[in-house]
């Protein structure tokens, strides 16, 4: 089923499909107009952390661009756009002075976004922690989350009544464990006891964040962007069964079970909950405030077996071989079904609200010929994880949307510009973008949504 005509007949006439980006990952312009560093800035420009040292002073040149690029989402057929907003461009130094003009950029873009007919879903938080909060311990410190609480609520008051949808953060699981127990992203550290703290002053700052939110914008639908982890046991052994139970509870149940239930997952607690920071009177309810939407994205499955290493620590867990040798040029599993059965378990195990998928995508790094990007094998990989969501939406699930990661190659976090997930191709050399043979594909999926003529 490659017409998108076909495709697009299976989902409900107002579904959604747009186009996703991240601001540190496309904006380039880190020291324009008042931004100070992130701490991304500085892990980039530290030796041996970023493939060939890449870092984002220049990226996508969006900042300057911001016009054309909008203009090549309309053009594409394209009518939702996910973006993010950069704290140290608002609040440089994550605490104290306002920057206007940071403010003035997102003012522009989203008016911009509504001048084309173009759906405005902001993120608050992907990834950029103004550098000066490190000073304090950046997410291991509990006044990171009221710093952060600030910040949203000076940019929903500016921008909130706009949007069409906010999510607080993306991917917790990558800024709390990926950063701060693995090490591969900033501030790269490889503590537990650290990530401990990342997590929960995390999720505070998720509650505090929807608490500004409803505050200032409350007709601005919150959500929250969630990275599951489709966990798969690497055998029916009761071992690897129950190694992939905790593989849950550490990877999604330490971010969903506080967030949809007010509480975090008891083999989890009994495990390290003694090495948590204190958990305040009233944050697990600040934390469980009800949300109108979550965000999930997906792009692989977590294969995992039972680490029988004596005194392992939680979840004890180590990663089983994968089941289909299709790989993306990132090395990850392409395997659908994955993504069916992690949404069946997860509205299984929680009460959730209606989802949208907020990325999706394939990494293939070839480039342009003779004018042409010929990226079949990422139109294929769309091609079949929107069929499973169509089939979601048959078995009743309350998909709403779909947004493809990413609009344009853009810079990939420490794998530099050498991975690219653009739709759109960008030559970093001319800034010059080629819309990808997937890129053609998506938008004329995407054309017949939004107000398009469906039916
Ligand atoms: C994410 C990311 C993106 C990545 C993408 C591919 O939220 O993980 O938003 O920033 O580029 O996932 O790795």
């Amino acid at each position: 089923m490659t017409d998108p005509k076909l495709l697009a007949a299976r989902f409900p006439k107002d579904f959604l499909f747009g186009v996703a980006t991240a601001a540190y990952q496309i904006e380039g312009a880190t020291k324009a107009d008042g931004r100070k560093a992130c701490i991304w800035d500085a892990f980039s420009n530290m030796p041996g952390r970023v493939y060939q040292g890449h870092n984002g002073d220049v990226a996508c040149d969006h900042y300057n661009r911001w016009e054309a690029d909008l203009d090549l989402i309309k053009d594409m057929g394209v009518s939702a756009y996910r973006f993010s907003i950069a704290w140290p461009r608002i609040i440089p130094d994550g605490t104290g002075r306002v920057n206007e003009t940071g403010l003035d950029f997102y003012d522009k873009l989203v008016d911009g976004l509504k001048d084309r007919g173009i759906k405005a879903y902001a993120t608050l938080y992907h990834w950029d922690l103004p550098l000066a909060l490190m000073g304090d311990g950046g997410w291991a410190a509990r006044s990171t989350a009221y710093a952060f609480q600030r910040y949203a609520k000076l940019v929903m008051a500016r921008l909130g009544d706009r949007l069409d949808a906010v999510a607080t953060f993306n991917e917790p699981w990558c800024s709390v464990w990926l950063s701060h127990l693995y090490g591969i992203h900033a501030p790269g550290e490889r503590n537990m006891d650290a990530a401990l703290h990342a997590l929960h002053y995390t999720n505070l700052a998720h509650g505090l964040g929807v608490d500004a939110i409803r505050q200032v914008a409350p007709q601005v639908p919150a959500g929250l962007v969630l990275n599951a982890h489709s966990v798969i046991a690497g055998s029916d052994s009761a071992a690897d069964k129950a190694a992939a139970e905790r593989a849950h509870q550490f990877h999604n149940g330490v971010f969903f079970d506080p967030v949809f239930k007010g509480e975090y997952p008891a083999e989890f607690m009994e495990a390290l909950g003694d090495r948590m920071p204190k958990i305040e009177d009233g944050d697990m309810e600040i934390i469980s405030q009800k949300l109108d939407w979550w965000g999930l994205n997906y792009y692989t499955p977590m294969r995992v077996a039972n680490d029988p290493t004596e005194g392992a620590e939680f979840p004890a867990t180590v990663s089983a071989p994968p089941v289909s040798d299709v790989k993306t040029d990132i090395g990850w599993e392409v395997y659908a079904p994955a993504l069916k059965s992690l949404v069946e378990n997860l509205y299984d195990r929680y009460t959730l609200p209606v989802c949208y998928i907020t990325e999706n995508g394939a990494c293939y790094n070839m480039g342009v010929e003779d004018g042409e990007v010929d990226d079949q094998p990422r139109l294929d990989y769309y091609k079949d994880h929107i069929g499973i969501v169509a089939d979601l939406i048959g078995d009743g699930f309350p998909m709403k949307g779909y947004f493809a990661w990413s609009l344009m190659d853009n810079f990939e976090w420490a794998e530099g510009y050498k991975m690219r997930f653009g739709l759109v191709h960008v030559d970093y050399d001319t800034q010059t973008r080629t819309v990808k043979k997937s890129g053609k594909w998506y938008g004329t999926l995407a054309s017949l949504f939004g107000g398009g003529n469906l039916g």
